[in-house]
């Protein structure tokens, strides 16, 4: 790719993952409604809310491919999720509609599963089961990204990131992590494909204990390496396990379950 835009630049997954873009594209276009810090010699940094539909029409000007990592990434007051996740992302469809349709590649979450029992194992046909209202505004990208595939052709990875993190914090990470590297290799993937669509993919690594099949997306030829179990040694020595009818035991969405409605005030 010539250029790429990355959205959420600024955030914890969009710092680990920035300093290895270039080996997807010339020029990474950097984006955050915060601070960017430094920019390297291949970067382009552009400050955005992605509430302002002008602001965000020019930031996908010229690009030829988009990591949106951008938006609330944990449950929080409505008004806080809707102008970043749901304005937010109709923005970015609507700008990406105008400028030539560059790839997506949409930051999901399992969260729009969360409801599910670990002992269920899903594929992407499985109904959504939000667990909260940040989740419910994960549903809705998806639901966005596909109607505009249907009505226009727009391609978009659905990527329904488990815990993409250094390593696993807590027994259901070891079920739920992707490590950076099999996130990278799998943007690798998808900006790759001949032909993409609008797939669910599960962002999770090779853990013994996963509880998603995205065999349904062979074809993009990703094989994540890592596997959480190589921390539960760690984990044990470190942690108490949850008692079994707790929610980080019982729930796919672990805590998140047991999120309140965070009221306006
Ligand atoms: P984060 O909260 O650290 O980063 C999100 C970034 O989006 C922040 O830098 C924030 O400033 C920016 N942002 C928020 N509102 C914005 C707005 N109105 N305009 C422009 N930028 C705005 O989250 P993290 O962990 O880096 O996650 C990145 C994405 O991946 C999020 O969309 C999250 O929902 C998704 N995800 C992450 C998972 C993980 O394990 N890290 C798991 C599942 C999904
Ligand atoms: C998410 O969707 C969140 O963005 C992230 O902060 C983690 O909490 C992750 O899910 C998870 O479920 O571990």
């Amino acid at each position: 790719m010539k250029r790429l835009l990355l959205t959420g630049a600024a955030g914890g997954l969009g710092r680990a993952i920035r300093p290895h873009l270039a080996r997807f594209a010339e020029t990474v276009r950097v984006s955050d409604i915060a601070d960017l810090g430094a920019v390297a010699p291949h970067e382009e940094a552009v400050r955005c809310d992605l509430s302002d539909a002008a602001a965000v029409r020019d930031l996908v000007a010229g690009c030829d491919g988009i990591v949106h990592l951008g938006g609330i990434s944990v449950e929080d007051k409505f008004s806080k999720i809707v102008g970043a996740n749901i304005v937010g992302l109709y923005n970015l469809y609507e700008a990406a509609r105008a400028e030539g349709q560059p790839r997506i590649l949409f930051a999901s979450s399992n969260h729009t599963i969360g409801f599910y029992r670990q002992d269920e194992h899903l594929d992407a046909a499985a109904p959504l089961r939000p667990d909260g209202l940040y989740g419910v505004s994960k549903c809705f990208g998806e639901a966005l990204a596909r109607m505009y595939f249907e009505k226009f052709g727009q391609e978009t990875a659905l990527v329904r990131i488990g815990s993409c993190m250094e390593k696993p914090t807590n027994y259901r990470m070891l079920s739920t992590w992707m490590s950076y590297e099999d996130f990278l290799a799998l943007i690798g993937c998808i900006f790759r494909a001949p032909r993409l669509g609008c797939p669910v993919i599960w962002g999770v690594s090779d853990n013994d204990t996963r509880w998603w099949d995205n065999s349904a997306v062979s074809y993009l030829g990703w094989r994540p390496r890592d596997n959480a179990e190589r921390f539960r040694a760690e984990l044990e020595a470190s942690l108490p396990r949850p008692a079994p009818d707790a929610p980080m035991a019982l729930y796919q969405g672990g805590q998140f379950t047991q999120d309140p409605i965070f009221e306006e005030k």
